[in-house]
């Protein structure tokens, strides 16, 4: 199957301060570093390295006792989601390269605008070790990277970060893929309202294949858009050492692989994070570069072409 040659906006979030500890906001230098523009535009895409997004702390938000640093993700939040909404609506592909997972409070709400805009569903597939589906009062942390999934979905008041009547993401139209570390009452939540989970186990008994046919389905019967968002503790910390909060018991890189070539035959996905990749603790780029790997397959790097599935 031939590549579809797109334009990819990238957008760099220098953001650590969700989650507990520094090195994150390295990540997208690091994954510059890795050549993700190079191995993207080998592919025949068009590249546009939008730079780095950089904020001042938003004084209009409180202090929040239960959520770590609120102004200064507050403020990358309301950043991000302009400059996704803006290259979805400019026709290019917005890959973030980040910085916590704090920020995909900004990049799926603006994929959530955008997609409300043209009437189409949007998705979410979470590629994760954690359900990041805490809230400001569930949370055991106070670290925000644990609670963007509530927060898109409205589920998460922290003040008036973004209108309240923005965009929403429908937690029945969030999958997760990945989820191995979840806490007692984020578990009560994620059953109340819906969201998709494929923990470690039925990876295991299932494989990522089956999964992986099933989700998209659903998305393409439902003429949806889908949002990728990648933590890098998604994969096995035996080959991927450079993030803050590993798990045990991860995806290989050989079942990583797989879901970011279904991902690519699809031709589902409009826009991508890359997250929680922390530089200071990897061994020698290894994990940066094996996230530019991922992502040059979900962009249509093939060892050899599959029919498509039509034919
Ligand atoms: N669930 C824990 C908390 O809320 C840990 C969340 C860690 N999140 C990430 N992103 N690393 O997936 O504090
Ligand atoms: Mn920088
Ligand atoms: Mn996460
Ligand atoms: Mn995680």
């Amino acid at each position: 199957m031939e590549v579809q040659p797109r334009s990819v906006a990238l957008i760099g979030v220098p953001l650590e301060e969700g989650s507990g500890r520094r090195g994150a906001g390295m990540g997208p230098t690091a994954l510059r570093i890795a050549g993700v523009d190079k191995a993207l535009s080998d592919l025949g895409h068009t590249v546009v390295d939008t730079g780095d997004l950089s904020i001042v702390p938003a004084r209009d938000l409180p202090n929040h006792p239960k959520a770590h640093n609120l102004r200064i993700v507050g403020a990358y939040t309301r950043a991000l989601e302009a400059a996704t909404y803006d290259a979805a609506k400019a026709g290019h592909f917005p890959l973030i390269l980040g910085g916590d997972h704090s920020l995909s409070m900004g990049s799926v709400s603006g994929m959530a605008r955008y997609a409300a805009e043209k009437d189409r569903p949007l998705f979410v597939l979470w590629l994760d070790a954690h359900s990041d589906f805490n809230t400001p009062e569930t949370s055991p942390s106070g670290n925000i990277h644990g609670m963007p999934v509530a927060f898109f979905c409205g589920l998460a008041d922290f003040a008036e970060i973004l209108p309240k009547d923005r965009a929403l993401v429908d937690p029945k139209k969030i999958f997760q893929v990945g989820i191995r570390s979840v806490d007692a009452s984020e578990r009560v939540e994620i059953r109340k309202h819906g969201v998709n989970v494929f923990d470690m186990r039925s990876l295991d008994e299932q494989g990522v294949a089956v999964i992986l046919r099933q989700i998209l389905e659903t998305i393409e019967k439902a003429n949806g858009l889908l949002h990728v968002s990648f933590d890098v503790d998604f994969l096995d910390p035996d080959f991927a050492p450079g993030v803050g909060t590993t798990v045990p018991g991860g995806a290989t890189f050989r079942e990583a692989h797989l879901i970011m070539e279904m991902l690519s035959d699809s031709g589902l996905v409009s826009s991508l994070d890359l997250v929680e990749l922390n530089p200071f603790l990897d061994d020698r780029g290894k994990s940066a570069r094996i996230m530019v790997e991922m992502t040059a397959s979900l962009f249509g790097r093939r060892i050899f072409d599959r029919p498509t599935r039509a034919a």
